[in-house]
């Protein structure tokens, strides 16, 4: 039995001296920064006066970790990334400062409810899906376990596009988080760099066959850092979130202006604003445009430029760069930072290019995020060389190096090397980031054990064959604190009381809950807490979508970017077969289930928005079918975001990780809902299989081919037409999908997307699908017998302490960058 403790006891209440003190702080940020009267403040004016309170708070510790780096000489990890996909960020500072409580009762003592508010704070949607997130909560860990770490980045002036439905189909909308200003972040216009594109390389002899490399280009723009604080766990550390805005050297052309050219005066300034105007909205699939190319060598010079300006400031050259500096490239969107790198170090700083090469591989490290070959960037030599010629330069001066060194192993015959070139020759000459960012570095991860395994077998194999001591894993995490501690406080109170504090700084202490695994007590309340998880989230949907879902049927959740290798399409399917079931057998015992989606699809990726469109047309039909009885209702909850998984995240009882095996680097999403108390249903694929070896095989549901099983049908060919003809269910359900009975207004909507499971099903949903509809009912069976199914979904709470990103940064901190 567990001991029953009042809350009270552990949670010592605020002291009224705190609150009083954050009032009066509250009162003066209104009046003297936003000018503001109490009595005319407007729910927007507190949140900012909230937040300045907590980021004045927050710099006092952020000035004394960026004091403790320079005093200790200890090592910076730079984080690159093209994306961070931050969230709302007041409630994860108060709570990492340790304020939340005594501002939630300063607030109300002025009259402001502090929820009401939050709502209000932009979910600041700097990246597409898991590798933005992933940034986003390595930041925090990493200013947790105290590593001197700077994110560097993009501040695109709209994150993410918001996704609405129009009559079932996804329209993209503009995302303006910037649009009420931003009160977490500094401008730094001291701190601005020029960036430069296209224009000639001058060769200047310098005597004994040496050379010197001058860049002139053709265009420049001004980098400028705005910088937000990342703030750790108790505030033990404050780390530098630096992201870049674009600005043109000159603002406006006076001459042209006068000449009365009005919009051809602000023509370069229009120019360089657009830089940093969007996020690219393709996850996992490359852009491919020029804009896109100069967004990544915009971000990669600055933030280089800056990181060799503060090493001068300390050191006196730029030998000791590889021990006092480790930069990490957040897949290969920074890649081209290996040939700035390289240029800046001996073009501008006058290094020799042998020099500034071996410094710049023991500096850097790259994390591959992605097997999809089409998700692996590359560009076309003439744009390459037409905007960045000098690095086109470097780029055959490495891939000589590297060609020669390999020519000279055995075994290194013209297909290994064709296959580790920086440059494609097939068709049209292109530029392999995978290829540079893997020889420009020391270390090259993957973020989950399957993931890293199959990188070596597969994109990397003659790589790796070249450099076998090179790649490693690192499998995946998330924050405890925001993904636990924050988002399912109910669930947070609980654990302390059962088993103490020592999990809030170290995760791994949750597996002290298992003891309570079988303990009806703590099952009850655990259930308790599941179950108002679940009322806020059918409130939510009851509001948002006027969709009446029943908190007490099974909440079966799949939330991700749409993509077919995800298979949202298999979880469709089965909806509708399930379907076809309760109508013909309404005798038997259903389990009632409510199955919710949410999720973006990029917006040129048809197919995506073709399943979308789906699952709104499966649920109209599903939902108001009298037949069904409710047992069984669809949702596809609109506008996918940080804010809303903390709301679905905690409501869920099945978690949905069912991608084709192979195909998931890692998944980020199931160690979330695990943590939470989910059961997963899932295939063996990504961080899956690491998360079935610590719940145990006994609390996971796993169906489907393994990775291996998918290679080898996938190389001999498989017959998918036989496999559906010979499944009954299957079979009904894509006659049904394809032959319009869901879309009686455009009965071909479908028939183009069932046709590519009958004539190849490259994701494997025709040959999964049994597996997958059988894993359904062994589901079922163990939601029916309720202590069985807390036993299980507790065990997964306590097992998902190593799934931390607190464990993952201190590996990469000790294994890669040796911070
Ligand atoms: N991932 Cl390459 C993205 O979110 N975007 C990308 O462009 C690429 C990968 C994901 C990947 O699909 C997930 O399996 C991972 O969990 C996640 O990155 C973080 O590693």
């Amino acid at each position: 039995m567990m001991n029953r403790v009042n809350s009270n006891d552990l949670t010592p209440a605020p002291r009224t001296s705190d609150v009083e003190q954050l009032a009066v702080e509250l009162l003066e940020r209104l009046k003297y920064r936003i000018g503001k009267d109490p009595k005319v403040a407007k729910p927007h004016d507190w949140l900012t006066a909230a937040i300045l309170v907590a980021r004045d708070r927050i710099t006092d510790a952020w000035m004394d970790s960026t004091r403790r780096t320079y005093a200790t000489g200890a090592k910076r990890v730079y984080y690159l990334s093209l994306e961070f996909l931050i969230g709302r960020l007041m409630r994860d500072a108060m709570t990492n400062i340790g304020i939340m409580e005594e501002m939630r009762q300063a607030l109300a003592s002025l009259g402001v409810d502090i929820d009401v508010i939050a709502e209000l704070e932009p979910d600041a949607a700097l990246g597409n899906g898991g590798l933005g997130r992933l940034a986003a909560c390595f930041m925090e860990s990493m200013a947790t376990v105290d590593v001197p770490a700077y994110g560097y980045g993009i501040r695109y002036v709209h994150g993410l596009f918001r996704q609405q439905m129009a009559d079932g189909w996804q329209v993209e909308l503009p995302e303006t988080w910037l649009a009420h200003g931003n009160p977490w972040e500094f401008e730094r216009r001291e701190s601005s760099y020029e960036i430069g594109y296209g224009g000639v390389v001058e060769t200047i002899n310098i005597g004994e066959d040496k050379q010197r490399f001058v860049w002139k280009p053709a265009e420049r723009v001004i980098a400028t850092a705005y910088d937000t604080p990342a703030v750790g766990w108790r505030a033990k550390r404050v780390n530098t979130l630096r992201l870049w805005a674009a600005n043109p050297i000159d603002p406006i052309l006076l001459e042209a202006f006068n000449a009365g050219d009005h919009i051809g005066a602000l023509k370069e300034s229009n120019k360089a604003e657009s830089l940093t105007r969007v996020l690219y909205p393709a996850d996992a699939t490359p852009a491919g445009q020029e804009l896109r190319l100069r967004q990544e060598f915009f971000f990669c010079s600055a933030s280089l430029q800056d990181i060799l300006r503060r090493h001068l400031q300390q050191y006196p050259d730029f030998t000791s760069l590889p021990d006092a500096v480790a930069i990490q490239l957040n897949d290969t969107h920074p890649a081209v930072s290996v040939a700035e790198l390289v240029r800046l170090l001996s073009d501008v700083h006058g290094l020799d290019f042998d020099t500034a090469w071996d410094i710049s591989r023991r500096t850097f490290s790259y994390t591959n995020h992605t097997l999809l070959p089409e998700a692996l960037e590359s560009w076309p030599v003439p744009l390459f060389e037409r905007l960045l010629p000098r690095h086109m330069q470097i780029v055959y001066a490495i891939n000589a190096k590297i060609l020669l060194q390999a020519r000279k192993e055995k075994d290194f015959e013209d297909q290994r090397i064709r296959s580790i070139s920086l440059i494609e020759e097939s068709g049209e000459r292109r530029v392999r980031m995978g290829n540079l960012a893997f020889v420009g570095s020391h270390s090259i991860n993957g973020v989950s054990a399957l993931h890293t395994e199959l990188m070596k077998e597969t994109v990397f194999a003659d790589l790796h064959k070249l450099y076998p001591d090179r790649i490693n894993n690192k499998t995946n995490g998330i924050t405890p604190r925001r993904w636990l501690m924050q988002c399912n406080p109910g669930l947070f109170n609980l654990i302390r009381e059962a088993i103490g504090d020592a999990f809030m700084d170290d995760a791994e202490a949750l597996t002290a809950l298992d003891a309570f695994a079988d303990d009806r007590d703590f099952q009850e309340r655990f259930a308790a807490i599941k179950r108002e998880n679940k009322n806020r989230l059918a409130n939510l949907v009851g509001s948002r979508m006027g969709v009446r879902i029943d908190p007490t049927a099974m909440f079966d959740i799949q939330i991700k970017r749409i993509h077919e290798y995800k298979r949202q399409l298999l979880n469709i399917i089965e909806a509708v077969a399930l379907y076809d079931q309760i109508r013909s057998h309404p005798e038997l015992d259903w389990t009632p289930r409510v199955k919710l989606f949410a999720g973006k699809a990029a917006p040129s990726y048809h197919n995506a928005k073709l399943i979308i469109k789906l699952a709104n047309d499966v649920a109209r039909v599903i939902n108001n079918d009298p037949a069904v009885r409710g047992l069984l209702k669809v949702v596809f909850v609109p506008n996918y975001n940080v804010s809303l998984a903390e709301i679905m995240v905690p409501a869920a009882d099945l978690s949905e990780q069912i991608s084709t095996a192979g195909m998931e680097a890692s998944g980020t999403g199931n160690m979330k809902f695990a943590l939470n108390g989910a059961l997963t249903i899932g295939t063996l694929d990504g961080a899956n299989v690491e998360m079935r070896d610590h719940v145990g095989e006994e609390n996971i549901v796993i169906f489907g081919m393994t990775a291996e099983e998918v290679a080898t049908m996938r190389a001999e060919g498989h017959n998918p037409r036989a496999i559906i003809e010979q499944s009954k269910e299957l079979s009904q359900a894509l006659a049904a999908i394809s032959s319009g009975v869901f879309s009686p207004d455009d009965r071909t909507r479908f028939t183009g997307l069932v046709d590519g499971i009958y004539n190849h099903d490259w994701f494997m949903v025709a040959a999964d699908f049994d597996a997958y509809a059988k894993a359904q009912r062994e589901v079922d069976g163990i939601w029916n017998d309720k202590t069985s199914w807390y036993s299980k979904t507790i065990r997964n709470t306590a097992h998902m302490g190593w799934f931390s990103s607190d464990r993952t940064i201190r590996q990469y901190a000790k294994e890669i960058w040796r911070a």
